[in-house]
């Protein structure tokens, strides 16, 4: 972890679930961050959380949190991201790409145009739009770490997840080309797929219904934000002449996108 102090990440998706815990974890190894994402009041509680954990950690390196609304399908948004962001934090080390939401499991033909043009413009077109920005100041600067947050869905494509297993197809694509175009490069570009993690997901998913969000980890031991945050700080910390190209985590009883053990 001495690797990443002082440090400067940038999440996307920061106000809950994975990257809300990797900011956290991120801020006790000593680093900075720029946290965004859409609700402004949920980025402060994380930026708190970030406070708490960097004094804990007793370091002096690191520290600086900097909360920054922001809607990735938003272009110009994206465009103008440094104009809102401190200029002591400007020069960003690693770029965690992990906003993204699915909603519904409607089959095709019945899926709602907006619902798809959404998840397309977050997952993917938002994805890629931070990682241009990015990847050009790493190139100018000649360092960098990309880690973009896949899932299983982009292995493997399951019944009623047409639009978000496309979308992360996409992403699992895109992150490969990047990979082999900055081989000669001292950019490092990791893609972190995770199966079930309980998060804010499956209530975003159904809409809000608590009840078909919890029946979706019933019998099984679910991941957290946390078990992925600590792959996601681990990939960042490797040392400087290894990558971590991909990495598949599941809960210990799932062992597919469609296949998991159920306790009785
Ligand atoms: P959460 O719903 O808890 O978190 C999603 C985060 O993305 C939130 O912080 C949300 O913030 C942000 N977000 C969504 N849309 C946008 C947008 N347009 N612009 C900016 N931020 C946005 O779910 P997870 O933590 O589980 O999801 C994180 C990532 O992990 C996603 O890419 C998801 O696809 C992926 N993943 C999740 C799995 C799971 O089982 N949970 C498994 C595999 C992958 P806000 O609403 O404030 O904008
Ligand atoms: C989330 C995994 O299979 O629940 O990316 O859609 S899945």
């Amino acid at each position: 972890a001495s690797r990443l102090l002082g440090k400067t990440v940038l999440i996307t998706g920061a106000s809950s679930g994975i990257g809300a815990a990797t900011a956290i974890l991120f801020a006790k190894a000593g680093t900075n961050i720029l946290l965004l994402a859409r609700r402004e009041d949920a980025l402060k509680t994380v930026q708190q959380a970030c406070v708490a954990a960097h004094k804990e950690s007793g370091l002096k390196e690191g520290g600086h949190f900097a909360p920054i609304q922001l809607d990735v399908s938003d272009k110009a948004a994206i465009a103008s991201l440094w104009s809102k962001v401190p200029s002591s934090l400007r020069n960003v080390d690693i770029l965690v790409n992990n906003a993204g939401y699915v909603v519904g499991r409607d089959s095709v033909g019945d899926i709602d145009e907006s619902v798809i043009d959404g998840m397309f413009a977050t997952n993917v077109l938002g994805l890629i739009a931070m990682t241009q920005l990015l990847v050009k100041d790493f190139k100018a600067r000649k360092s960098g770490h990309v880690i973009n947050i896949g899932s299983v869905a982009g292995i493997e494509a399951y019944v009623g997840g047409s639009i978000y297993c496309a979308t992360k197809y996409a992403v699992n694509a895109f992150t490969g080309s990047l990979r082999k175009e900055l081989v000669d490069t001292p950019i490092r570009v990791t893609e972190i797929q995770p199966g079930m993690v309980e998060t804010e997901f499956s209530l975003v998913r159904f809409k809000g219904d608590s009840n078909a969000a919890k029946s979706v980890y019933v019998g099984l031991q679910p991941l957290t934000g946390e078990d992925i945050a600590e792959e996601i700080v681990w990939a960042a910390s490797r040392p400087a002449h290894v990558n971590i190209a991909e990495q598949l985590i599941f809960p210990v009883n799932q062992a597919s996108a469609t296949i998991m053990y159920r306790a009785p």
